[in-house]
Order: structure tokens, then sequence, then C-alpha cells
């Protein structure tokens, strides 16, 4: 599950990156972020591990765009990403924060459009020499995207379109979830205030002062920085938002297992069932699964104890067709 972000030159994307990644990424294009999880503590207290370890996400800084357009490179290099993460400057003045979101979206647009033409002129070729080279289908899906992105109208939009297998090999850009980073100048903050429940789940929107974030993540100290955040009048470092955006535009969801070794954080896509939940940490387990012994995080939250859970009922039993939800402790039994 790859991330890429990117924007116009000079927009912070670097300032970014390295707030979310730690100094030591300030010379890589790539890096894995922790995804930072509360659920993880409490259950260490119990089983007091060797080791507790967080879910990651990937993140790729993706460069080479100009101050106005994307261009080829930049388009190129985000067709195999899953997630988009462009970042938006709002700290110079120099550039109608608006405009750049508008120009990003028809960068998109325009790409997916000269791909879908491309397709259709050969789907066309190979209609008049072989009606059976042409998968009717996928031509129809190719016809709606093609009106939907002349009306500048993103597949992102379009459920259809978005989960169709017969276009995943497009990984078409406008398709892609996106999360717009408003990247703002200190005394700005609070500027932008984005609803993210709107007509577009695909397309969330978040502001960040990507320089003070970058900034806040050098200082190790926790007494520390909670006084420069104080200082500065703010609750919480906003890259935390960031990570959990991405994790939800992503579709993913979090199990948690949980013992004297290790607690440790899973990642998931939502609607995995517990089998393939099994795959997810060995296909030995996968492969062998009988059942799986699940706690929801409610109902431990609420007793804070395996045995009690055990007594009243709330640590289930469940097959290899359960579909694991967010924050689900699990011990999986299998055979080898
Ligand atoms: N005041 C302020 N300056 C910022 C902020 N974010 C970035 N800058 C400054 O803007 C400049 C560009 O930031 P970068 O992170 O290097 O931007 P970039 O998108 O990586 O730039 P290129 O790689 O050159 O395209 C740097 O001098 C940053 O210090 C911000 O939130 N506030
Ligand atoms: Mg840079």
């Amino acid at each position: 599950m790859k991330t890429g972000i990117f924007g116009f030159a000079g927009s912070g994307k670097t300032e970014l990156f390295v707030a979310l990644a730690g100094a030591h990424a300030a010379n890589l294009n790539r890096a894995m972020v922790k995804v930072i999880d509360p659920r993880l503590q409490p259950l260490a207290e119990i089983f007091k591990p060797k080791k507790v370890t967080y879910s990651e996400i990937e993140y790729w800084e993706i460069t080479g765009a100009g101050a106005k357009s994307l261009g080829n490179k930049v388009l190129n290099d985000i067709r195999s990403m899953d997630c988009l993460l462009p970042v938006i400057d709002c700290f110079s003045g120099l550039n109608d924060p608006k405009k750049q979101e508008e120009n990003i979206e028809g960068d998109l647009i325009i790409s997916d459009l000269a791909v879908v033409e491309k397709r259709l002129d050969r789907i066309a070729v190979d209609k008049r020499k072989d009606k059976n080279l042409v998968n009717p289908k996928e031509e129809e899906l190719l016809v709606l995207a093609k009106e939907l992105l002349e009306k500048e109208v993103p597949l992102r939009t379009n459920e259809q379109i978005r989960l169709a297998p017969e276009l995943k090999g497009f990984q078409f850009l406008s398709a892609k979830p996106i999360l717009y980073v408003y990247n703002v100048l200190e005394s700005d903050m609070g500027k932008y205030e984005f609803e993210n429940n709107g007509d577009e789940p695909q397309k969330k929107k978040i502001e960040v002062c990507a320089k003070l974030e970058r900034e806040l993540r050098e200082i190790e100290d926790e007494e520390e920085r909670q006084e420069f955040l104080n200082d500065l009048g703010i609750k919480e470092s906003a890259l935390d938002k960031i990570i959990h955006a991405t994790y939800e535009l992503l579709g993913l969801i979090t199990f948690l297992t949980a013992g004297e070794k290790e607690v440790r954080a899973w990642t998931i896509k939502k609607g995995c069932s517990a089998k393939q939940a099994a795959g997810a940490i060995h296909s030995d387990i996968e492969k062998g699964f009988i059942r799986a012994e699940v706690l929801s995080w409610d109902d431990f939250e609420k007793y804070r104890d395996f045995k009690k859970a055990k007594e009243v009922g709330v640590l289930r039993l469940e097959g290899k067709e359960y579909i694991v939800k967010d924050g689900d402790i699990i011990t999986f039994r299998f055979n080898v």
C-alpha cells in the first residue's frame, strides 16, 4: 500500500515527508511510517511483552513537478501509488490554493482522458478486425469514463468505474483516493476547516503546517514537545490525522494480537475474513486455520481482563468466514 506525496515546486513536499518519516529520511524517497495506535499500550500493560509492534504505511516523495503543472514524470510516478497525497502551498502567497487544487485535478483528468481515448481507439481497430477481440464490458465502462472525464468529473466519484476489475490495469489517476494537504504558515493555522464527510468519500482535505510539524518531529523529549505545542497554542500534531486519513482512504483496518512475546497491530483490507487475516501473519496460519478467538475492542475496554471476558462469554470463537472488525483482538488456533 503506497502513498505518494507530490505537488507543485516548493509546496512543502520534502518538509511533509521528513515530518512524517523523521530526519533520517531527508535523502530518501520512500519511508515506512508507524501508525500510532493508542490501543497497543493498554494491551502491553497486561501482557508485558518483549516487544510492541505498530502497523506501518509506505510513503513516497515524488519530485519533479513544475510551478503550475505536474508534468509527465510525476504523473507516471504516481500511477503505481494506491493513495495520492498532494501538498498545496498556502504559505508563500505565490499561488492561489484553490487554483492549485483545480490544476492538480485537471492534470489527473487530462492524463486519464488520454489513456481512455488511446484504448478506445485501439478497441475500434480491433473491432473492425474481429468482434471477439473486444470485451464489451470494458468498452462500455471506458465510454462512461470518457463521458465523465470530458465533464471534468474525477473517476473516483463513480463506484462502478472505481471498482471495475476490467479497468484495474489502467491505474487511472483520478480514480485513486486522494488526501489534499493544505500547507499553511504557523500564523495561519486554523484558517482552513474542512468537513470531510462530504459527497466525495474518496477525497479528503486536511490543514497542516509542514514546517512546524518537521520541527516538532525533531524534538525527542516528550515534555519539551508539549511545551513547544503549548507555546504555539496547539493541542496536537497533525501528523496523526494525516496518517489516519491515509489509512481510511486506503480502506484499511487494524486487528491486534497480544501475548507475552509481542503485542502487535496488523493491517488488513476492510472486509477481510478471519482466514485471510490469519494470512497477514503467516501463510501457515491461514492454511492450517482452525478457528479464531476474538475479543472486540469495546468488550476489552469494558473488562480489561481476558479471563473475565471468557467467563461472561464475550471472548468468542469464530470460524474462517468471520469478517474481522477494526480493533478485534485475535488469537488464531491452527494446525501445522
Ligand atoms: N513558513 C513556511 N514555510 C514553509 C512551509 N513549508 C515549507 N516551507 C518552506 O518552503 C520551502 C520549500 O519547502 P520544501 O519542503 O523544500 O518544498 P518542496 O515541495 O519539497 O520543494 P521542491 O522539492 O523544490 O519542489 C522551504 O524553504 C520551506 O522551509 C510552511 O509550512 N511554512
Ligand atoms: Mg523537495
